[in-house]
């Protein structure tokens, strides 16, 4: 390719909307420009980076013996009546009607498309297993879309779709996707975690993410670093605590803590370690048939989070959890936020495991501007249970006992699920089992967030001059610049017939031909980062050499003319 005939489009400045850096370099390197928010245009440079991208997914889902098809962006509403899904999700679902006001989704995903097309299409346990994928344009309307593609509102997923006859069958697809997904981000050169997620809202039993190690991530990762135990933070667990609390000391008394509204001022107040005050919050239970909600209290120690997720979980809780207001608070306890306690409390308590090895702590009166001290559990709480409440934090031990867990950010570019039967059963997906009976069939999704991957790619692989691609994905694998083109004869001829010979050995070439100032050429090919670049000068000429630098070590070597397409053939792996 010629940048002289070619949309470069590179930037000089830093986009001040970019806080990421993938994004600032994706906007400064020309590979996508904004159309509207979370909404992209991809230009040359990053439709060659997305298509790389493509082809390697592609091979390894083929490898697989998953099969490609391509199905609507524009989806019936009634297959997502069918579902369920139609009145689950709100605004993120993109609704939108036809000339008829007959009713449409934009696809955020497509579980509903492909078991209306898999009930029909597959009828007897003979034709399992079936795994089918598609590589197509998403839509989920985010609230907040930001950091550039990463989170975009319109972006590109290969999504897949297995089909059994039984578990065990897919079982076996779910690791053959795992493997896949293994490939596909070694060879795209990314440093990577696979580790256990929350199934979340779309049911099933059984969860791997596949998290790109970046600070701009927006996931946190919990692993271990004595073992392979790796969680999303969501659902991440801590060993069990197992010591013995302390004996009760004196029984409880009433302190006072006027304005004390937070575990940190009660502390304070109090003259005791965040840890032994109590932190007690009232979330709803899930609404009865009458329409109304219990209280249920959640005690944690006092400088431990809640985990919204694990929350969410417990039976007869609202899920996803519902903060009881103030109001309905003080209505039931007597008392505001800050001063709320398990002594006296009429609903459910639960503790988190940590805060049940508590002794002798404080905890809010149910009165404002009071604490308990000295509270003691089974003597002065004699009915509560116990769960996993908390996330974990850098340091706890790793639930399987070995080593301690870390916390990273992380970009999840891919998720392996299993589904179970939650759509086929509510679509009527069924097939003739060896009995000859009509079952539901067993069903596995997996994702990967195409445009997200060169978004996560940029964040790992970067400088402070540019974007510095891995080899699987680069857009271009040989830049060439010519300088001084317009006043040298010998550097034209030089860097034409090494172009032309590049391009007819199949060489992915961006011959730069410009023209333009040598500083402002040799930016623009290290924002773009392409691996391997020549450069021809006249002065280089005279001595017979062109220079060769490579963009990831940015070490330069002078080449003979004569040897530069055995060196690239070296470097670029070619026989
Ligand atoms: C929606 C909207 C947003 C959504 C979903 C549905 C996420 C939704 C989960 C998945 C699960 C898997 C197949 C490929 C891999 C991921 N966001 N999910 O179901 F209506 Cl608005 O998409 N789907």
């Amino acid at each position: 390719m010629r940048t002289s005939r070619y949309l470069l489009a590179t930037l000089k400045e830093n986009p001040v909307e970019a806080v990421v850096d993938s994004h600032r370099l994706m906007l400064r390197a020309g590979l996508i420009r904004q159309v509207a928010s979370g909404i992209y245009n991809w230009l040359p440079t990053g439709l060659r980076v997305l298509s790389k991208v493509e082809a390697i997914i592609r091979e390894e889902m083929n490898k697989k013996g998953a099969i490609e098809i391509a199905m609507p962006v524009v989806q019936p509403a009634d297959l997502w009546r069918e579902s369920g899904r139609y009145v689950k999700y709100g605004p993120e679902l993109c609704r939108l009607k036809d000339r008829k006001q007959n009713e449409f989704v934009l696809g955020p995903t497509h579980e509903e498309v492909i078991t209306a097309l898999c009930r029909n299409e597959i009828k007897s346990a003979r034709q399992l297993p079936m795994n089918l994928y598609q590589i197509q344009t998403k839509f989920r309307d985010e609230v907040r879309p930001r950091f550039g593609v990463m989170r975009g509102r319109e972006f590109i997923m290969k999504d897949a779709y297995s089909f059994h006859v039984d578990h065990e069958s897919l079982e076996q697809t779910y690791q053959d996707m795992y493997d896949a997904y293994t490939a596909i981000f070694t060879r795209l050169g990314l440093t990577f975690r696979a580790v256990e997620a929350d199934t979340g809202s779309i049911g099933g039993n059984h969860s791997h993410e596949f998290q790109v190690l970046a600070d701009a991530g927006e996931d946190t990762i919990a692993y271990s670093d004595e073992s392979s135990y790796a969680a999303n933070i969501e659902m991440a667990e801590a060993l069990a605590p197992n010591e013995e609390r302390e004996a009760p000391g004196a029984a409880y008394s009433k302190a006072p803590t006027p304005g004390c509204h937070t575990v940190d001022e009660a502390a304070a107040a109090l003259g005791i370690p965040a840890d032994k005050v109590l932190k007690s919050l009232v979330v709803r239970g899930e609404t009865k048939e009458d329409g109304t909600h219990d209280l249920i209290m959640l005690c944690l120690r006092g400088n431990q989070e809640l985990n919204e997720i694990k929350a969410g979980k417990i039976p007869s809780v609202a899920d996803p959890i519902e903060f009881a207001t103030e109001e309905e608070i003080a209505a039931f306890t007597g008392a505001h936020p800050g001063s709320l306690g398990p002594i006296d409390f009429k609903g459910r308590i639960i503790f988190d495991r940590a805060a049940d090895k508590m002794s002798n702590f404080a905890c809010g009166a149910n009165e404002d501007g009071f604490h308990l001290i000295n509270v003691n559990l089974d003597r002065d709480i004699p009915n509560y249970e116990v769960m996993d409440l908390r996330n974990v934090e850098e340091g706890d031990p790793s639930p399987d006992g070995k080593g301690k867990l870390h916390l990273r950010k992380g970009i999840e570019v891919g998720q392996v699920f299993m589904l179970g039967t939650k759509y086929s059963e509510a679509m009527g997906a069924t097939v003739t089992d060896k009995n000859g009976q009509n079952i539901p069939m067993e069903m596995g999704c997996y994702g990967i967030g195409v445009t997200r991957v060169v978004a996560a790619a940029i964040e790992q692989h970067h400088d402070d001059k540019g974007i510095v691609w891995p080899e699987g994905m680069a857009p271009f694998q040989v830049g060439i610049i010519a300088l001084g083109l317009g006043k040298s004869e010998a550097v034209k001829a030089e860097a034409e017939k090494l172009y032309e010979e590049l391009e007819a050995m199949g060489v992915e070439v961006l011959y730069d031909d410009r023209d333009e100032r040598a500083g402002v050429m040799f930016s623009d090919m290290e924002l773009i980062g392409i691996p391997h670049v020549i450069t021809i000068g006249a002065k280089g000429l005279d001595k017979g050499i062109v220079e060769y630098k490579n963009r990831r070590t940015l070490e330069k070597e002078e080449i003979k003319r004569e040897d530069v397409l055995a060196a690239l053939k070296q470097k670029l792996g070619r026989a």
